[in-house]
């Protein structure tokens, strides 16, 4: 196993000299956030923000994410062109080294929670979903007030592009999906350069929008359908594990005898009895017994299959006073990274 930190680049608050204090610690996870989405990400470019890291000693060899075009998504006319810029961002960081591209297929959206700062019982804070919240929020008629929403669109922008979407259900954004998959990974076998897209988060239909990567199934019929070890995922433990089906250990063990986990997003949550029974989760610190996935089930049935490639930890908690970018800040996520060190040693050490 790599293990690597999730860098929001230069500005983020936390350090290339702090990450690589924490113990274990190969490299980072990041992208060039300031080039618009559709456009080349040059090679000059990418080689100023991968020499910044290796002079911090550690390895940039994983892109989380190269984002894609809606344009894409909907499957529009403007779409060639789109897709041929997103082919010559793939040359360009295979020629500097990238191994993996962690990208998503999620219409409009990215992840959804309800709540940033949810307190627990200890003091600490978390992001949370709670359903209730989200269901009283309808995008189309008014302003949205969802917490993390970077409000990138105005609300006429954001209306007309929902509009777009009443045309797209789930088998139509899916042939979208297997169209771009079939355009971009004879490069990625020819670069030797791997695809890991990030299953949706939560993993169910929002607001009306069609999301497919959602479950066992779904992934299954991605894999069929553009049939290449390229054409991966990021095992996000936390996106898959808000919905009940998704059996995560026999996922990671499945996935990672057919070589296709490229990433590992190791992440807990806990779900939450409500009243009227309706779903509520918060993310939980790391371990197993923290929270409502097992961890350790996971870590073993990827080790047992073959898996050693890259993992962060995924989202922690903002703990010990710290008032960090929701998800993203230090202490929790290395408390997470040392765990999951400790419990993959152990996996390895127990089968000499
Ligand atoms: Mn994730």
């Amino acid at each position: 196993m790599k293990m690597t930190f999730r860098w929001y680049g230069p500005s983020d608050p936390i350090t290339l000299d702090k990450i690589r204090q924490i113990p274990g610690m190969t490299g980072v996870v990041t992208a060039l956030y300031t080039i618009p989405v559709g456009e080349v990400w040059d090679v000059d470019s990418i080689l100023a923000l991968k020499m910044q890291v290796n002079d911090a000693g550690l390895e940039m060899e994983v892109i989380e994410s190269v984002p894609v075009h809606e344009e894409i998504k909907l499957g529009s006319e403007k779409r060639d062109a789109l897709i041929d810029n997103y082919i010559q961002t793939i040359r360009n960081l295979a020629e500097c080294g990238v191994k993996v591209i962690c990208y998503n297929f999620m219409p409009v959206f990215d992840w959804v929670r309800s709540e940033l700062k949810y307190v627990t019982e200890d003091g600490s804070n978390c992001l949370a979903y709670d359903q209730r919240t989200v269901d009283g929020l309808d995008p189309r008629k008014k302003s949205l007030s969802l917490p993390g929403w970077d409000e990138s669109y105005s609300m006429d922008e954001l209306s007309a592009l929902l509009k777009r979407y009443d045309e797209i259900d789930e088998d139509k954004l899916f042939d979208n999906m297997v169209y771009f998959l079939g355009r971009i990974i004879p490069v990625c076998e020819e670069c030797d350069i791997k695809m890991a897209v990030h299953p949706d988060d939560p993993p169910w239909s929002l607001f009306g929008l069609p999301r497919i990567i959602t479950s066992e199934a779904q992934i299954d019929k991605l894999f069929a359908a553009v049939d290449s070890k390229y054409n991966g995922i990021t095992l996000c433990t936390g996106s898959l594990g808000a919905s009940r089906g998704n059996d995560l250990v026999k996922m990671a063990g499945k996935y990672a005898a057919m070589d296709r986990v490229h990433f590992l997003h190791a992440r807990n949550i806990i779900f939450r009895e409500t009243d009227d029974g309706r779903l509520f989760f918060n993310e939980s610190p790391h371990p197993t017994e923290c929270g409502s996935l097992d961890i350790y089930g996971i870590l073993k049935a990827l080790s047992d299959n073959g898996f050693n490639g890259y993992t962060r930890p995924d989202h922690g908690r903002n703990i010990w006073g710290e008032d960090g970018k929701p998800g993203y800040g230090l202490y929790d996520r290395a408390l997470g990274a040392t765990y999951l060190y400790g419990v993959w040693e152990a996996i390895q050490k127990s089968k000499c």
